[in-house]
Protein backbone atom coordinates (compact mmCIF):
# COMPACT_ATOMS: atom_id res chain seq x y z
CA UNK A 1 0.00 0.00 0.00
CA UNK A 2 2.93 2.25 1.07
CA UNK A 3 4.28 1.57 -1.67
CA UNK A 4 1.64 2.48 -4.50
CA UNK A 5 0.82 5.92 -2.23
CA UNK A 6 4.08 6.75 -2.64
CA UNK A 7 3.88 6.09 -6.49
CA UNK A 8 0.72 8.26 -6.76
CA UNK A 9 1.84 10.74 -4.90
CA UNK A 10 5.45 11.66 -7.06
CA UNK A 11 3.55 10.66 -10.28
CA UNK A 12 1.54 14.17 -9.09
CA UNK A 13 5.14 16.06 -9.67
CA UNK A 14 5.56 16.07 -5.94
CA UNK A 15 9.54 15.81 -5.65
CA UNK A 16 9.75 13.95 -2.43
CA UNK A 17 7.51 11.88 0.03
CA UNK A 18 7.85 10.55 3.74
CA UNK A 19 5.61 9.27 6.26
CA UNK A 20 6.31 9.37 10.12
CA UNK A 21 4.32 7.38 12.53
CA UNK A 22 2.18 10.13 14.62
CA UNK A 23 3.74 8.57 18.01
CA UNK A 24 7.31 9.81 16.50
CA UNK A 25 6.23 13.65 15.76
CA UNK A 26 6.77 15.88 18.51
CA UNK A 27 7.16 19.69 18.75
CA UNK A 28 6.53 20.96 21.93
CA UNK A 29 4.42 24.37 21.63
CA UNK A 30 2.65 22.16 18.30
CA UNK A 31 -1.02 20.72 19.62
CA UNK A 32 -1.26 16.19 19.76
CA UNK A 33 -2.31 15.36 16.50
CA UNK A 34 -5.27 14.25 17.59
CA UNK A 35 -6.65 17.80 17.93
CA UNK A 36 -6.73 17.87 14.23
CA UNK A 37 -8.26 13.93 13.11
CA UNK A 38 -8.69 11.38 16.38
CA UNK A 39 -7.71 8.16 15.53
CA UNK A 40 -4.39 9.13 13.28
CA UNK A 41 -1.99 7.05 12.61
CA UNK A 42 0.68 8.43 9.56
CA UNK A 43 1.56 11.54 8.67
CA UNK A 44 2.33 12.30 5.14
CA UNK A 45 5.06 14.88 4.48
CA UNK A 46 5.94 16.61 0.84
CA UNK A 47 8.54 18.34 -0.54
CA UNK A 48 8.08 21.03 -3.22
CA UNK A 49 10.92 22.70 -4.61
CA UNK A 50 11.13 26.37 -4.60
CA UNK A 51 12.19 27.59 -8.02
CA UNK A 52 11.83 31.27 -8.20
CA UNK A 53 13.80 32.93 -4.51
CA UNK A 54 17.08 33.10 -6.92
CA UNK A 55 15.18 36.40 -8.64
CA UNK A 56 16.95 39.63 -6.84
CA UNK A 57 13.13 41.00 -6.99
CA UNK A 58 11.20 39.61 -3.56
CA UNK A 59 8.20 40.35 -5.54
CA UNK A 60 8.92 37.29 -8.13
CA UNK A 61 10.47 35.12 -5.47
CA UNK A 62 6.72 35.93 -3.35
CA UNK A 63 5.23 34.99 -6.96
CA UNK A 64 6.95 31.88 -7.34
CA UNK A 65 5.92 31.04 -3.19
CA UNK A 66 2.47 31.45 -4.63
CA UNK A 67 3.17 29.18 -7.54
CA UNK A 68 3.81 26.77 -5.51
CA UNK A 69 1.74 26.98 -2.93
CA UNK A 70 -1.33 26.83 -5.69
CA UNK A 71 0.09 23.23 -6.68
CA UNK A 72 0.57 22.49 -3.36
CA UNK A 73 -3.30 22.79 -2.43
CA UNK A 74 -4.45 21.16 -5.32
CA UNK A 75 -2.00 17.89 -4.93
CA UNK A 76 -3.19 17.80 -0.93
CA UNK A 77 -6.53 17.67 -2.22
CA UNK A 78 -6.27 15.02 -5.09
CA UNK A 79 -3.80 12.53 -2.45
CA UNK A 80 -6.93 13.11 0.20
CA UNK A 81 -9.37 12.45 -2.95
CA UNK A 82 -6.88 9.00 -3.68
CA UNK A 83 -6.79 7.81 0.35
CA UNK A 84 -10.81 8.03 0.45
CA UNK A 85 -11.26 6.36 -2.99
CA UNK A 86 -8.31 3.92 -2.76
CA UNK A 87 -8.72 2.62 0.94
CA UNK A 88 -11.61 4.30 2.69
CA UNK A 89 -9.15 6.58 4.35
CA UNK A 90 -9.94 10.28 6.44
CA UNK A 91 -7.56 12.79 5.43
CA UNK A 92 -6.85 16.06 6.83
CA UNK A 93 -4.43 18.90 5.10
CA UNK A 94 -1.83 20.64 7.36
CA UNK A 95 -1.67 24.16 6.25
CA UNK A 96 1.70 25.78 4.62
CA UNK A 97 1.39 28.40 6.22
CA UNK A 98 -2.01 29.66 7.16
CA UNK A 99 -4.92 29.58 8.25
CA UNK A 100 -3.96 29.23 11.81
CA UNK A 101 -5.99 29.53 15.02
CA UNK A 102 -5.12 32.97 16.29
CA UNK A 103 -4.93 32.58 20.35
CA UNK A 104 -2.83 35.67 22.42
CA UNK A 105 -0.67 33.11 24.09
CA UNK A 106 0.69 31.52 20.58
CA UNK A 107 1.56 34.51 18.23
CA UNK A 108 3.23 34.39 15.45
CA UNK A 109 3.36 30.23 15.92
CA UNK A 110 1.12 28.14 14.20
CA UNK A 111 -0.61 24.85 15.21
CA UNK A 112 1.07 22.50 13.62
CA UNK A 113 4.78 22.45 13.25
CA UNK A 114 5.82 21.38 9.04
CA UNK A 115 9.35 21.38 10.36
CA UNK A 116 9.50 18.77 13.17
CA UNK A 117 6.99 16.54 10.90
CA UNK A 118 9.69 16.59 7.68
CA UNK A 119 12.42 15.75 10.09
CA UNK A 120 9.87 13.00 11.82
CA UNK A 121 9.87 11.65 8.20
CA UNK A 122 13.26 11.03 6.85
CA UNK A 123 12.95 14.52 4.68
CA UNK A 124 15.92 16.02 6.29
CA UNK A 125 17.83 17.40 9.15
CA UNK A 126 17.62 20.76 10.45
CA UNK A 127 20.74 23.62 9.36
CA UNK A 128 22.08 26.81 11.14
CA UNK A 129 19.06 28.79 9.97
CA UNK A 130 16.65 26.56 12.03
CA UNK A 131 15.29 25.13 8.38
CA UNK A 132 15.17 21.57 7.19
CA UNK A 133 17.78 20.60 4.68
CA UNK A 134 16.61 18.26 2.54
CA UNK A 135 19.35 15.72 1.13
CA UNK A 136 18.71 16.51 -2.76
CA UNK A 137 17.01 20.20 -3.08
CA UNK A 138 18.54 20.99 0.05
CA UNK A 139 16.68 24.08 1.83
CA UNK A 140 15.11 25.40 -1.37
CA UNK A 141 11.99 23.92 -0.40
CA UNK A 142 8.70 24.07 0.90
CA UNK A 143 6.42 21.61 3.29
CA UNK A 144 3.25 20.61 3.57
CA UNK A 145 1.62 17.36 5.43
CA UNK A 146 -1.04 15.42 5.49
CA UNK A 147 -2.71 13.55 8.49
CA UNK A 148 -4.17 9.41 7.92
CA UNK A 149 -5.92 7.01 9.40
CA UNK A 150 -4.05 4.98 7.35
CA UNK A 151 -1.30 2.71 9.11
CA UNK A 152 1.74 3.41 6.65
CA UNK A 153 5.30 2.04 7.62
CA UNK A 154 7.38 5.02 8.08
CA UNK A 155 10.95 6.36 6.97
CA UNK A 156 13.89 6.08 8.83
CA UNK A 157 14.97 9.49 9.50
CA UNK A 158 18.04 10.99 8.11
CA UNK A 159 20.68 10.64 10.66
CA UNK A 160 23.47 12.94 8.68
CA UNK A 161 24.31 16.52 9.87
CA UNK A 162 23.37 18.21 6.27
CA UNK A 163 24.16 21.54 7.23
CA UNK A 164 28.05 22.46 6.44
CA UNK A 165 28.35 24.83 9.06
CA UNK A 166 29.26 27.67 6.23
CA UNK A 167 27.42 30.33 8.85
CA UNK A 168 26.33 32.44 4.93
CA UNK A 169 23.19 32.24 6.03
CA UNK A 170 23.59 34.16 9.65
CA UNK A 171 26.39 36.27 7.60
CA UNK A 172 22.98 37.03 4.96
CA UNK A 173 20.36 37.73 7.24
CA UNK A 174 19.50 41.16 6.92
CA UNK A 175 18.23 41.33 10.29
CA UNK A 176 20.33 39.69 12.39
CA UNK A 177 17.75 37.09 13.26
CA UNK A 178 19.92 34.34 13.59
CA UNK A 179 22.89 35.29 15.67
CA UNK A 180 22.26 32.98 17.93
CA UNK A 181 22.50 29.32 17.41
CA UNK A 182 19.49 27.37 17.27
CA UNK A 183 16.80 29.82 17.52
CA UNK A 184 14.76 32.20 15.10
CA UNK A 185 14.98 36.20 16.83
CA UNK A 186 10.84 35.80 15.53
CA UNK A 187 10.60 39.91 15.86
CA UNK A 188 13.74 40.35 14.26
CA UNK A 189 12.83 38.39 10.96
CA UNK A 190 9.44 39.52 10.55
CA UNK A 191 10.84 42.84 10.32
CA UNK A 192 12.71 42.10 7.13
CA UNK A 193 10.77 39.10 5.82
CA UNK A 194 7.14 40.61 6.44
CA UNK A 195 7.62 44.15 7.02
CA UNK A 196 3.79 45.20 5.58
CA UNK A 197 2.11 41.97 8.04
CA UNK A 198 0.36 42.45 11.12
CA UNK A 199 3.09 44.87 13.40
CA UNK A 200 2.92 47.07 10.03
CA UNK A 201 -0.83 47.15 9.44
CA UNK A 202 -1.28 47.59 13.19
CA UNK A 203 1.38 50.61 13.13
CA UNK A 204 0.15 52.12 9.99
CA UNK A 205 -3.80 52.30 11.76
CA UNK A 206 -1.98 53.83 15.26
CA UNK A 207 -0.59 56.69 13.91
CA UNK A 208 -4.05 57.26 11.42
CA UNK A 209 -5.78 57.89 14.35
CA UNK A 210 -2.91 60.19 16.23
CA UNK A 211 -2.84 62.16 12.85
CA UNK A 212 -4.52 65.29 11.48
CA UNK A 213 -6.95 64.83 8.47
CA UNK A 214 -4.26 66.22 6.15
CA UNK A 215 -1.95 64.06 7.08
CA UNK A 216 -4.40 61.19 6.89
CA UNK A 217 -4.48 61.79 3.27
CA UNK A 218 -1.21 61.57 2.87
CA UNK A 219 -0.87 58.21 4.07
CA UNK A 220 -3.44 56.85 1.47
CA UNK A 221 -0.95 57.57 -1.08
CA UNK A 222 2.19 56.45 0.88
CA UNK A 223 3.74 53.05 -1.16
CA UNK A 224 3.79 51.93 2.33
CA UNK A 225 0.05 51.97 2.44
CA UNK A 226 -0.05 49.95 -0.94
CA UNK A 227 2.03 47.42 -0.44
CA UNK A 228 0.02 46.08 3.13
CA UNK A 229 -3.30 46.68 0.95
CA UNK A 230 -1.54 44.57 -1.74
CA UNK A 231 -0.32 42.30 1.06
CA UNK A 232 -3.98 41.91 2.64
CA UNK A 233 -5.44 40.83 -1.04
CA UNK A 234 -2.94 38.27 -1.51
CA UNK A 235 -2.02 37.12 1.71
CA UNK A 236 1.30 36.22 3.68
CA UNK A 237 3.72 38.24 1.55
CA UNK A 238 7.85 37.96 2.04
CA UNK A 239 10.15 40.37 1.17
CA UNK A 240 13.07 38.26 2.28
CA UNK A 241 14.33 34.66 1.10
CA UNK A 242 17.77 35.26 2.01
CA UNK A 243 18.43 32.28 4.34
CA UNK A 244 17.25 29.95 2.00
CA UNK A 245 19.18 31.09 -1.00
CA UNK A 246 22.22 31.82 0.85
CA UNK A 247 22.38 28.37 1.46
CA UNK A 248 24.97 26.49 -0.80
CA UNK A 249 23.35 22.73 0.19
CA UNK A 250 22.12 20.64 -2.65
CA UNK A 251 22.03 23.49 -5.23
CA UNK A 252 24.12 21.47 -7.63
CA UNK A 253 22.10 18.19 -6.78
CA UNK A 254 18.52 19.62 -7.13
CA UNK A 255 18.29 18.55 -10.96
CA UNK A 256 19.28 15.07 -10.08
C1 LIG B 1 5.01 31.32 11.67
C2 LIG B 1 6.12 30.98 10.71
C3 LIG B 1 7.15 31.89 10.55
C4 LIG B 1 7.31 33.13 11.45
C5 LIG B 1 7.78 32.74 12.85
C6 LIG B 1 8.54 31.43 12.95
C7 LIG B 1 8.77 30.86 14.34
N1 LIG B 1 7.84 30.94 15.28
O1 LIG B 1 9.84 30.31 14.54
C8 LIG B 1 8.33 33.98 10.67
C9 LIG B 1 7.60 35.06 9.94
C10 LIG B 1 9.44 34.64 11.49
C11 LIG B 1 8.88 32.97 9.67
C12 LIG B 1 10.01 33.20 8.94
C13 LIG B 1 10.47 32.33 7.97
N2 LIG B 1 9.84 31.25 7.48
CO1 LIG B 1 8.36 30.45 8.32
N3 LIG B 1 6.92 29.51 9.01
C14 LIG B 1 6.11 29.78 9.96
C15 LIG B 1 5.10 28.63 10.10
C16 LIG B 1 3.81 29.03 9.42
C17 LIG B 1 4.84 28.19 11.51
C18 LIG B 1 6.09 28.00 12.38
C19 LIG B 1 5.67 27.55 13.74
O2 LIG B 1 5.09 28.32 14.48
N4 LIG B 1 5.88 26.29 14.07
C20 LIG B 1 5.57 25.75 15.38
C21 LIG B 1 6.90 25.67 16.17
C22 LIG B 1 6.71 25.13 17.58
O3 LIG B 1 7.72 24.70 15.55
P1 LIG B 1 8.89 25.05 14.52
O4 LIG B 1 8.76 26.47 14.14
O5 LIG B 1 8.87 24.04 13.44
O6 LIG B 1 10.26 24.79 15.31
C23 LIG B 1 11.13 25.79 15.87
C24 LIG B 1 11.74 25.38 17.20
O7 LIG B 1 11.04 24.32 17.77
C25 LIG B 1 13.22 25.02 16.89
N5 LIG B 1 13.68 23.67 17.14
C26 LIG B 1 14.41 23.38 18.19
N6 LIG B 1 14.78 22.11 18.15
C27 LIG B 1 14.26 21.56 17.02
C28 LIG B 1 14.40 20.26 16.53
C29 LIG B 1 13.74 19.93 15.33
C30 LIG B 1 13.86 18.53 14.81
C31 LIG B 1 12.99 20.91 14.62
C32 LIG B 1 12.31 20.57 13.34
C33 LIG B 1 12.88 22.22 15.15
C34 LIG B 1 13.53 22.54 16.36
O8 LIG B 1 13.41 25.29 15.53
C35 LIG B 1 12.36 25.96 14.98
C36 LIG B 1 12.78 27.39 14.73
O9 LIG B 1 12.61 28.24 15.79
C37 LIG B 1 5.84 27.47 9.34
C38 LIG B 1 4.90 26.42 8.74
C39 LIG B 1 4.48 25.43 9.79
N7 LIG B 1 3.24 25.29 10.04
O10 LIG B 1 5.32 24.78 10.39
C40 LIG B 1 6.65 28.26 8.32
C41 LIG B 1 8.00 27.70 7.86
C42 LIG B 1 8.78 27.22 9.05
N8 LIG B 1 8.64 28.88 7.31
C43 LIG B 1 9.38 28.66 6.27
C44 LIG B 1 10.18 29.65 5.66
C45 LIG B 1 10.80 29.28 4.33
C46 LIG B 1 10.40 30.90 6.27
C47 LIG B 1 11.29 32.06 5.83
C48 LIG B 1 12.50 31.74 4.94
C49 LIG B 1 10.45 33.22 5.21
C50 LIG B 1 10.16 33.08 3.76
N9 LIG B 1 10.64 33.96 2.93
O11 LIG B 1 9.47 32.14 3.37
C51 LIG B 1 11.72 32.62 7.21
C52 LIG B 1 12.89 31.84 7.79
C53 LIG B 1 13.18 32.16 9.23
C54 LIG B 1 14.19 31.23 9.85
N10 LIG B 1 15.38 31.11 9.28
O12 LIG B 1 13.89 30.63 10.88
C55 LIG B 1 9.28 27.20 5.82
C56 LIG B 1 10.56 26.43 6.09
C57 LIG B 1 10.91 25.42 5.00
C58 LIG B 1 12.16 24.68 5.36
N11 LIG B 1 13.01 24.43 4.39
O13 LIG B 1 12.39 24.31 6.49
C59 LIG B 1 8.02 26.69 6.65
C60 LIG B 1 8.10 25.26 7.14
C61 LIG B 1 6.81 26.87 5.71
C62 LIG B 1 6.55 25.65 4.85
N12 LIG B 1 5.36 25.08 4.98
O14 LIG B 1 7.39 25.23 4.10
N13 LIG B 1 8.12 31.85 9.60
S1 LIG C 1 13.94 35.40 6.24
FE1 LIG C 1 15.48 37.04 6.07
S2 LIG C 1 15.31 38.16 8.00
FE2 LIG C 1 14.29 36.18 8.32
S3 LIG C 1 15.88 34.83 9.18
FE3 LIG C 1 15.87 34.53 6.95
S4 LIG C 1 17.46 35.95 6.21
FE4 LIG C 1 16.91 36.62 8.27
S1 LIG D 1 24.05 28.40 4.84
FE1 LIG D 1 25.69 27.12 5.69
S2 LIG D 1 25.42 27.27 7.94
FE2 LIG D 1 23.53 28.03 6.99
S3 LIG D 1 22.21 26.21 6.98
FE3 LIG D 1 23.23 26.31 4.97
S4 LIG D 1 25.04 25.01 5.23
FE4 LIG D 1 24.28 25.45 7.29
Amino acid sequence: MKTAIKQYILGLGVDDVGFARVSDYYSAKSYPIDHFLSGAKTIIVMVFQELGIESPSATIAMNSRLDMNCFQRSCSYQISRYLKRQYQATTVDMPYSSPMEQHKDRLALADFSQRHAAVAAGLGSLGRHNLVIHPRFGTRIGLVSLITNLELEPNAPVQQDLCIHCDLCVKNCPGAALDTPGKTDVSKCILHSQPYGLRADIGFWQQFAANSPEEQKQMFIDEKYWRMKQAHSIGMQYYCFNCMRSCPVGVNQAAL
